[in-house]
């Protein structure tokens, strides 16, 4: 039976994968997760505790970190700074974190010779123009925009770096826009479902007219499970669903799914630096490893996530009113 460590698996995208791994695998997990602003224990609410365990605890604690991973068999690394606006504001957390959180798993599981997949984004490869055709390839060089991209796209190369020099087993995936249940309101999506449900107008950046490429985060979730049962080592792989959308079209099939008038939101201050397009061609991932999206319609796929909202204040309630008053602060 595998042993999973899930680091960051108190978040939207780790919470997502434990539920998957649990219900499709007879792996065992131990979550190890700091439970920042970010994390929530209630995320993984219900799931068998006979074969999860839940550290609290940080990445860059290099004792814990050293316990806990020569009883993994793979340790599959979400946790991160994950918000851009955030690390806008204020970027170290992003460094600690994503750069010298990065480092001490890798030193860790390089001196245990345990298998490791990192978790990254699109956003490495910074933007492309909206009219144009390309689409980013596991051959597109780096070239990130913000202060969380740059730290993602620094722990992807510690990652090369300890692969090429010592001989680590490790994969990388990069995936594109995530939604789904569980995602924090700062985001997107679910930061325009909550404003409707709470009787605030969504928050549209500048005219909207940047693109982003939508996966259900069940989709990253069976994409990262057949990387680590079929994927080769050293390897990289893209994640996506072909989903491109205009961020205004996303705020117009929210408001539509939901019964307003689709120009009931606001144009508000643009993302310095905002990163104009993400597409990504999965093409690697699909044809060598024979995977395949399973949610096909971007706006079913969005009518759940809003049932899901709907269903679950209890669990986004608590940090609405602090999100919307740090947007506030900027015009947003
Ligand atoms: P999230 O912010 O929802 O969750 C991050 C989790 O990491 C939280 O539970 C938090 O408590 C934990 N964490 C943060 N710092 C930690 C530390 N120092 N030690 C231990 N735990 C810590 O993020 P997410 O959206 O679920 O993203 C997960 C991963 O997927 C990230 O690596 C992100 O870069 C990547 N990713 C995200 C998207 C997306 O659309 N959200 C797309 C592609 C890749
Ligand atoms: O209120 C908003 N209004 C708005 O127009 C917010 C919060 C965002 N936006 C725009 C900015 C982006 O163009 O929507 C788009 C999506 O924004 P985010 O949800 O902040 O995501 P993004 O910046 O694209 O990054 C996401 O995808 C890649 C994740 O947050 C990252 O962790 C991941 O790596």
């Amino acid at each position: 039976m595998m042993r999973l460590l899930v680091t960051g698996g108190a978040g939207f995208i780790g919470s997502n994968f434990v539920r998957h791994v649990l219900a499709h695998t007879e792996a065992s997990v131990t979550v190890l997760d700091a439970l920042t602003y970010a994390g929530n224990r209630d995320s993984l609410a219900g799931l068998p505790s006979d074969r999860l365990q839940f550290v609290r605890g940080d990445i860059t604690d290099a004792a814990l970190v050293g316990q806990l991973v020569p009883a993994a068999d793979v340790v599959v690394h979400f946790a991160a700074e994950s918000h851009n606006d955030n690390s806008l504001h204020d970027p170290r957390p992003f460094l600690t974190t994503n750069i010298v959180g990065t480092y001490t798993l890798l030193e860790a599981v390089r001196a245990h010779d345990v298998r490791f997949h990192h978790v990254s984004t699109d956003e490495v490869y910074g933007d492309l123009a909206l009219d144009s055709p390309d689409r980013f390839t596991e051959d597109t060089p780096y070239h990130p925009s913000s202060p969380y991209s740059a730290t993602k796209a620094g722990s992807d190369l510690l990652v090369r770096a300890w692969m090429r020099s010592f001989g680590l087993r490790a994969t990388i995936s990069n995936c594109s826009n995530n939604y789904g249940p569980y995602q924090h309101v700062e985001k997107f999506i679910p930061r325009q479902i909550t404003n409707v449900l709470a009787g605030i107008r969504p928050k549209l950046y500048g005219a909207g007219a940047n693109v982003r490429d939508w996966i259900h985060t069940e989709d990253h979730s069976s994409a990262v499970l057949t990387i680590l049962e079929r994927g080769r080592i050293g390897e990289t792989y893209l994640i996506g669903a072909d989903g491109e959308r205009s961020n205004r079209d996303v705020v117009e099939l929210i408001l539509a799914l939901m019964g307003q008038s689709p120009d009931a939101y606001d144009r508000v201050t643009d993302r310095p630096g905002h990163d104009l397009r993400y597409a990504i061609d999965a093409t690697k991932l699909r044809t060598e490893l024979g995977w395949r999206p399973r949610f096909a319609g971007f706006a079913d796929g969005l009518e759940a996530t809003i049932a899901w909202y709907q269903a679950h204040e209890g669990w986004w309630r608590p940090a609405k009113e602090a999100t919307e008053s740090f947007y506030a602060t900027k015009g947003q």
